[in-house]
């Protein structure tokens, strides 16, 4: 049994296809790695990237193999239930979903994935992201989505708390999440106005 595992484990990890942005799409990439993404940062809109590049930005900084992609819950309702689906198998541990106005994309990812879901709400230009706060936060009991701040705070945070989720099984992680403490606290008792 424990064989036949290990042969299914290898052969969905052969076959990982490598997840990549429409050529229209210039900003979402894949980063240039061979190992498999551990994180999928997934966005509503490319009108998101310039809030969720402080994720990516983030990520990166820490060294976690990350990709961005755009995925509309409701203008690619397919696409985001099959990148849900199939994300435990494609080997990601940890999601990031962002969309603003009547965010729903975090909520659906979750909805199709035990994967630990991340909502970040984007700031709108109606309701100044109180809109997507409420969307991303309030699901039903059963269905849970950990909710950030509004905007870049929350995309950082986001970023941050996957990498502490990371960092539960890979001590190097650890370490560098307390070196980015220190480091944080260090320029704030460096600072003299
Ligand atoms: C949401 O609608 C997106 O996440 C974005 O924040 C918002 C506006 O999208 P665009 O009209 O700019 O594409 O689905």
């Amino acid at each position: 049994m424990a064989e036949k595992n290990r042969k299914a484990k290898k052969k969905a990890k052969l076959n990982i296809r490598p997840i990549t942005n429409s050529a229209a799409s210039p900003l979402p990439r894949v980063p240039a790695s061979s190992s498999s993404p551990l994180v999928g940062v997934v966005m509503g809109s490319q009108s998101d990237w310039e809030t969720m590049r402080h994720a990516d930005e983030t990520l990166t900084q820490f060294g976690v193999n990350h990709v961005c992609r755009v995925i509309s819950a409701h203008r690619s309702p397919s696409l985001a239930s099959e990148f849900a689906s199939t994300a435990e198998t494609e080997g990601f541990e940890v999601i990031i979903g962002a969309a603003g106005g009547a965010a729903h994309l975090a909520g659906v990812l979750a909805a199709h994935t035990t994967l630990p879901v991340l909502g970040v709400p984007m700031k709108s230009d109606a309701l100044n992201g109180l809109d997507s706060l409420l969307s991303t936060v309030q699901m039903p009991g059963g269905i849970p989505v950990a909710t950030f701040a509004i905007g870049k705070a929350g995309a950082v945070n986001a970023a941050l708390f996957a990498v502490a989720i990371l960092a539960n099984t890979r001590p190097e992680l650890r370490k560098k999440l307390h070196r980015f403490r220190e480091a944080q606290e260090a320029k704030i008792r460096g600072t003299v106005l």
